[in-house]
């Protein structure tokens, strides 16, 4: 356990201090010489796809792509300890509880199956047959398939998804949650409409030529880190990296390579970051449509002038519709609540859309610091048609480059994890298989919270994931998992999502992917997809943590043998040889051609993205601009309203850089100079003075939920928080999650997809322990 301090970090990202914290994590992780091997292979022709991240390799073939985040999550999966049902149930469940989500990963890989005893409050060892058995029994006691409700998390491979999709719809429901409902579910909405295509358009060949690159609401220094390598490479060659971001990220501002031996040598390090726009919490949709203005107004007056035109006008008339109308709104949209509204100076929106014309090929990534917001499908098209204005999509070095987070996310949504499938892949799907798919949407994370907590839904199953943890409205959530028949959870790990169970509960320990999976003798290996639409092959190379472990794709066929019968499909079959699901994801999806031989190719192949080609898969078979207003129902703003006594302060939730989402590595946050805490606000200085508080008080947070409604005004509260003075807008906090999920209400989401609005909340702070 590190030393408690906050010290301001100004060493780079990177550099030497990643590389001790790597070799600290294999320590304590007992995986030193073991890890060390593991890491070798991680994102190597021959070897696994880190489970870290969903940003494309380089080239499958070059040496150790180095990766602080990267070797920490796979030190994790590799590491030395086991909970064993010894271990997990020398506790009860009720003493589990007020264990640590720190604690809980601490056990270390799990061993064996364990089903829960009510009367000992304990989980104990069973067998797969009677766990299998259970599972069945439960889901055929449902009066409606859709009373059962089946998440994932985005590590899940291609095979094992797929396989779990087709039991999933053979037993009758298409209620599949995913963690992308709670992620980038606003790209794919937002794009889907725009470009055809619900996926990012560039690769990495793009990043070598593009002249600008536009970060929004990103920190790939914690998240992404060897975007960073891009970043850097791009930024050595004169491009311009724009960075926009309330809070000031070491990791997008400075950035040693660990792969670089004379940086590290000579303890150099590279600027990451041209430019920085601390724009407000929430306040990216005005930026971007103040950016837009701009272009416009700078064409206008071009043209007026005789001078070369600013805008692609070749482009837009030929591959677009709606530039029009949406010129036209621009040209009337006031300044001033544009400034307002984004935290930033006229002159500086300015200055950000000047960098952007100034520029020839310009890429646009973003990730949850757009998604998870009341607005974000809005704010998202408000980037695609900033591209649009200067033909910057479906040209090298130019694209709309969401990054993903979960190393397979993007795959798990194209095998059709999905609650809302396309008729045409239900058509094939049932075609190829042989039955009726069901046609009713199923729910998303929300919609399944929901379904739990009024009865609706009684059975729960993971792949994989924390629900328990991810899920906004923490106290909601936990009602509505406690009020289940059964809960069951396909996992590596013990987490809160095993802890907060139902009646029933299961917890079904598999293999990770960096280990050896063989099925009939034969070693196998599974396919995932990176943020870039690149598909490849990963092959683990670890012996299994235990001889009791199934594969993924194993324990989807044994489910379905047990409760559906192996009539139909051959499911043992099929997870017996993973070539032979993927001829079958071949025979559904039209894109997979030739699967099995061009995956099996070094780096393996990309999916067509219609919209990089400029083929434009919309109604129209154009790309469309979008015209949309300046919101007006800001929540804190509304909740402000209703409580003119209080400061209302908007709380956006981040990663700190020793988690994995709700796995806890360690309590450090080095680049924002945290140590040994989790539980911090993040403020600006001249906000604490106004509250008459000083950094290192601590604080009760409450949130407010005022809907649009004018029903009543919610609460929820989080204790104990230390505040931390930081480089952040007035009026705008931080802190990380999942810690402060209980403060995000269930009805607060991002309108068109759904995602919670875990980035925008509006809180107010209290001395610690006042009423
Ligand atoms: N090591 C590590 N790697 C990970 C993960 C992890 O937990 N740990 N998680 C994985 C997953 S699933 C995902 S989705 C990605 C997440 O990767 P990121 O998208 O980087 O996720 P966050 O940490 O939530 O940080 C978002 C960034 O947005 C900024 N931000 C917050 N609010 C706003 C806003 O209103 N506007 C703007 N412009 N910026 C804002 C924050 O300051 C922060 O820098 O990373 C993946 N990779
Ligand atoms: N407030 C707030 N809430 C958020 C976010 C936020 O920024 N703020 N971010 C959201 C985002 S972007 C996401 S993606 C979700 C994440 O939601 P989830 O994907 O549900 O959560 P994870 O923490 O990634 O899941 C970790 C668990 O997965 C299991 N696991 C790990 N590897 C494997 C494997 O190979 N196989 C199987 N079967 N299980 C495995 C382990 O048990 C581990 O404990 O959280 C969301 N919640
Ligand atoms: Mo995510």
């Amino acid at each position: 356990m590190s030393e408690q301090k906050i010290e301001f970090y100004d060493g780079p990202a990177g550099g030497w201090a990643a590389l001790k914290s790597v070799a600290r994590h294999l320590n304590e992780q007992g995986v030193a010489v073991k890890g060390a091997k593991t890491l070798l292979h991680a994102n190597q022709a021959d070897g696994f796809d880190c489970p870290g991240c969903a940003w494309p390799d380089r080239d499958h073939r070059s040496t150790f792509e180095f990766c602080e985040n990267g070797a920490k999550a796979v030190a994790a999966e590799a590491t030395a300890r086991r909970a064993t049902p010894e271990v997990i149930g020398a506790r009860t469940l009720a003493e589990w509880a007020e264990a640590s989500d720190h604690e809980l990963e601490a056990t270390g890989r799990l061993t064996e199956p364990m089903v829960y005893d009510p009367e000992a409050d304990r989980y104990r060892r069973t067998t797969w047959d009677e766990a299998f058995a259970l599972i069945a029994r439960e889901l055929q006691a449902l009066a409606d398939p859709n009373q059962a409700i089946f998440y994932t998390s985005g590590r899940t491979s291609n095979e094992a998804a797929f396989l779990y999709q087709l039991f999933v719809r053979q037993f009758g429901t298409n209620n599949f949650p995913d963690c992308s409902n709670m992620c980038h579910e606003p790209s794919g909405s937002g794009l889907r409409p725009t470009i055809g295509v619900g996926k990012g358009t560039v690769t990495l060949q793009d990043f070598e030529q593009a002249d600008c690159v536009l970060v929004f609401g990103q920190n790939p220094g914690t998240n992404h880190p060897r975007m960073l390598g891009e970043l850097r490479a791009a930024r050595k060659r004169g491009a311009r990296i724009v960075s926009f971001n309330p809070l000031r990220e070491r990791g997008l501002e400075r950035f040693a390579d660990p792969q670089d031996k004379l940086e590290m040598l000579t303890f150099g390090s590279a600027a990451i970051s041209s430019h920085y726009f601390q724009v407000k919490v929430g306040g990216d949709f005005a930026l971007l449509k103040g950016m837009c203005k701009r272009v416009v107004e700078l064409d206008d007056e071009a043209r007026r002038e005789g001078r070369a035109p600013v805008l692609d006008a070749a482009f837009i008339a030929e591959h677009t519709c709606g530039f029009d109308a949406f010129a036209a709104e621009l040209r009337e949209q006031a300044w001033e609540p544009l400034a307002e509204a984004s935290g930033l100076s006229r002159a500086q929106i300015e200055q950000a859309a000047d960098l952007y014309v100034a520029s020839e090929r310009v890429i646009a990534c973003w990730g949850m610091g757009i998604t998870q917001h009341r607005h974000s499908v809005k704010t998202i098209q408000m980037i695609v048609n900033l591209l649009l204005l200067r033909g910057n999509l479906g040209r090298p070095g130019a694209g709309a480059c969401p990054v993903r987070g979960h190393s397979n996310v993007q795959g798990d949504r194209t095998m059709g994890i999905y609650e809302k499938p396309a008729p045409a892949f239900l058509d094939r799907l049932g075609e190829v298989f042989g039955f009726e798919p069901p046609r009713e949407p199923g729910v998303d994370t929300i919609g399944a919270i929901q379904a739990m907590l009024d009865g609706r839904a009684k059975v729960f199953i993971a792949m994989g994931g924390n629900f328990a943890a991810a899920t906004p409205d923490t106290a909601a959530t936990w009602r509505a998992l406690r009020r289940c028949e059964l809960t069951v959870h396909i996992t590596t790990k013990f987490n809160r999502s095993h802890v907060v169970h139902g009646r029933q509960a299961l917890v079904l320990p598999v293999l990770g992917r960096t280990e050896i999976d063989v099925q009939a003798g034969a070693p196998q290996g599974v396919t995932v997809e990176d943020s870039m639409s690149m598909v490849h092959l990963s092959t683990g190379m670890n012996a299994p943590a235990s001889e009791h472990l199934l594969s993924e794709p194993m324990v989807v066929a044994r489910m379905a043998v047990a409760t559906l019968g192996d009539g139909r499909t051959p499911w043992l079959q099929l997870a017996g040889d993973y070539a032979a699901i993927r001829d079958r994801i071949e025979a559904v999806l039209p894109d997979f051609a030739g699967f099995n031989d061009k995956v099996s190719r070094p780096g393996g192949f990309r999916l067509r993205n219609t919209a990089s080609e400029r083929a434009w898969a919309t109604p129209s078979g154009k790309a469309e601009f979008s015209t949309h207003a300046l919101p007006t129902d800001g929540a804190t703003e509304r909740a402000a309203e209703r409580r003119r006594d209080v400061r209302v302060f908007t709380l956006t939730t981040l990663r700190s850089h020793d988690q994995y989402n709700t796995t806890i590595y360690g309590l450090d946050d080095r680049y924002r100079g945290v140590y040994g805490h989790r539980r911090v606000v993040f403020i600006h200085a001249a906000d604490l003075a106004d509250l008459g508080m000083k950094a290192g008080d601590w604080v009760d947070v409450t949130s407010l939920h005022a809907g649009t409604d004018g029903g009543e005004l919610q609460e929820r509260r989080a204790e104990r928080f230390l505040l931390v003075e930081y480089d952040i807008p007035r009026g705008c906090l931080a802190s990380y999650f999942p810690e402060t999920n209980a403060l995000v209400p269930l009805e607060s989401f991002a309108l068109g997809a759904r995602t919670p609005t875990s980035k925008a909340i509006p809180v107010v702070l209290s001395p610690h322990g006042a009423a």
